[in-house]
């Protein structure tokens, strides 16, 4: 099969139009659900193997990733004053929840305070802490970024928060008056970086009398003095239970699939183009592939890799201007697994030994999608459209302009038991647009044995599945003419660099 992509090899005023701003680390990482944060951040001493795997991100787009603390077990936290770190309540894991979220969290102020084993510059959103963040010295150039109160309101009604007859119109003023208070005590304010997030909705009904940005706006919300601090609304999706879809395979290919990704995404296009409206910032504020935390051997499968990949930079195109990958520990879907675990995370049986830290597969997507933002700033990325149902095509052009790389994914499965050759499409480069159209270009890929091994990924050859996260192994990339086009294996992921 022949695609031929059309690159824009020169800024030119039409290109710019459909070129999205990407100056921040986009799909590159990452939350955490609040009851195991400090497992994540460490608390007197750092967790080397966590900050190892969030430098090898900054390293690449200069910009630690931002992290948003709390979820719904947010919801379900007290703070109780000179309490050491938190206490936790479980319930029993399960096969289908081999690590429970905690049903109850009490929290003191080290909970808060552990973020300071966080990389420089790390942008925090959490519950009431500005004290934790006041007391780190300047030098961590720790920032509070954003406070958001009330986790999913909209399924109170289901799961006991709220009457039945709570409706958007209720939401409203009572999100007011708790942002009142809090915007007393933390402070937040017009001259403050900390800023409210509003939503923060598990869905979206994109109408103007439901939960949605829509019903936000139509009920008053920016006009009220804490309202008038949002600076961002933030929406939570996952792309359905992951059940029910039929075998693995048929699951993995299902999510990484590049109609999929769009069906998913695309519902937001109007809740996107009214929040924009507003000046405000549109995030996905909690997402991950499969709720629940993951699909057993689907969401850590190497699969993942591409569907994180290929989500991330989709919705970019969209104008979603960052992801939050919800995390844990010992959740399906985690990038990175921060602690040593003892049970499988797939049907929590007993592990035959610990499993230290660890990356899983959908690590390596942050790490194609840092690489591909590089750290120049002011990255821009438009979607390239192909006449394909498998292979999807993004460009990347400089702060100038300038078309500096190219991403593609091959998302046809390639599986253990596909007892097939593996087919391969051939790529032909053509350019468009007025000036010097690149000549050669170098290549790195993504390589994956199968869509459902669950290791053995490489990066231009370097694997990340290393002790301490850092990676490992010789760097290959190949230079090729341009006119010889390059040929992606089913289940695969480049990343094009023009050169001259
Ligand atoms: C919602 O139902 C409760 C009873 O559960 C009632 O007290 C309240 O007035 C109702 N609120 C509205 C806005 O209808
Ligand atoms: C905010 O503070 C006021 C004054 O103390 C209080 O009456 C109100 O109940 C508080 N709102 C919330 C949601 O706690
Ligand atoms: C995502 O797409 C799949 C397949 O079309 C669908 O089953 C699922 O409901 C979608 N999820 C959302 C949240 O739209
Ligand atoms: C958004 O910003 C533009 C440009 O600064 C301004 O003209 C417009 O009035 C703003 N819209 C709103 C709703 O604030
Ligand atoms: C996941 O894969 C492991 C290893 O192949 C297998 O033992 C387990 O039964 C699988 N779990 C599910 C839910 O398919
Ligand atoms: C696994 O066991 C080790 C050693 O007992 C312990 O330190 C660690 O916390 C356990 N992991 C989890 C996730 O509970
Ligand atoms: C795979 O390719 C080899 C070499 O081209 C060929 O001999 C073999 O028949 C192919 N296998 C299948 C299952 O198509
Ligand atoms: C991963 C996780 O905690 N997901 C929760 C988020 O919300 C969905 C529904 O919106 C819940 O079912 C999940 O438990």
């Amino acid at each position: 099969m022949l695609v031929s992509a059309l690159l824009s090899c020169i800024a030119s005023a039409s290109i710019q139009v459909h070129a999205l701003s990407v100056s921040v680390p986009l799909g590159a990482f990452s939350n955490t659900s609040s009851d195991r944060w400090t497992d994540w951040a460490g608390t007197t001493a750092k967790n080397e193997f966590v900050l190892n795997a969030l430098s090898n991100l900054a390293s690449f787009t200069g910009q630690p990733p931002r992290f948003r603390i709390g979820a719904d077990s947010e919801d379900r936290t007290n703070f109780q004053p000179g309490l050491n770190l938190a206490e936790l309540s479980f319930s029993p894991p399960s096969a289908a929840t081999p690590y429970p979220e905690a049903s109850s969290v009490i929290v003191g102020e080290a909970f808060y305070l552990a973020a300071q084993n966080l990389l420089p510059a790390a942008f925090l959103e959490a519950g009431a802490i500005a004290d934790a963040f006041n007391s780190f010295p300047a030098s961590s150039r720790l920032v509070l970024d954003t406070i958001e109160i009330g986790n999913e309101a909209d399924l109170y009604t289901s799961n006991g928060g709220r009457p039945a007859n709570f409706t958007i119109v209720q939401y409203v003023p009572q999100w007011t008056s708790f942002a009142s208070n809090v915007s007393a005590t933390v402070p937040i304010g017009a001259n403050t970086i900390t800023k409210f997030w509003g939503g923060a909705f598990a869905g979206s009904d994109h109408s103007t009398n439901g939960f949605s940005p829509q019903g936000l706006f139509n009920n008053g919300i920016l006009a009220t003095a804490p309202g008038m601090l949002i600076d961002t609304i933030s929406q939570h999706v996952y792309s359905g239970s992951g059940l029910g879809c039929g075998s693995i395979g048929a699951c993995i290919q299902d999510m990484m699939s590049k109609n999929f990704i769009r069906g998913n995404l695309s519902q937001f296009i109007p809740d996107i183009a009214t929040t924009k409206a507003q000046n405000l910032t549109y995030v996905l504020g909690e997402t991950n592939s499969y709720f629940n935390h993951g699909s057993a051997n689907v969401s850590d499968s190497a699969g993942a890799a591409l569907w994180a990949l290929d989500y991330a930079f989709f919705a970019s195109s969209l104008g979603i201007e960052r992801l939050y990958f919800h995390e844990g520990v010992g959740y399906k879907y985690n990038f990175i697994q921060p602690v040593t675990l003892n049970t499988s995370i797939n049907d929590g049986t007993p592990l035959p030994e610990p499993l230290p830290p660890h990356i899983q597969p959908a690590y390596y997507g942050a790490i194609v999608a840092a690489e591909a933002i590089g750290k120049a700033g002011g990255t821009s990325v438009s979607e390239l459209s192909l006449d394909s149902d498998t292979m999807s095509g993004y460009a990347f052009y400089s702060n100038e302009g300038q078309l500096s790389k190219a991403l593609f994914i091959n998302s046809e499965g390639f599986f253990t038991s596909s007892g097939t050759n593996r087919t391969s499409i051939h790529l032909d480069l053509d350019f468009t647009g007025t000036g010097q159209s690149p000549s050669r270009m170098t290549v790195k890929r993504l390589e994956i044995g199968h869509a459902d091994d669950t290791s053995g990924l490489t990066w231009g050859g370097q694997t990340y599945e290393t002790s301490d996260a850092l990676v490992s192994g010789m760097l290959s990339v190949e230079t090729i003419n341009i006119g010889d086009g390059l040929d992606i294996p089913a289940t695969q992921a480049i990343l094009v660099t023009f050169d001259g």
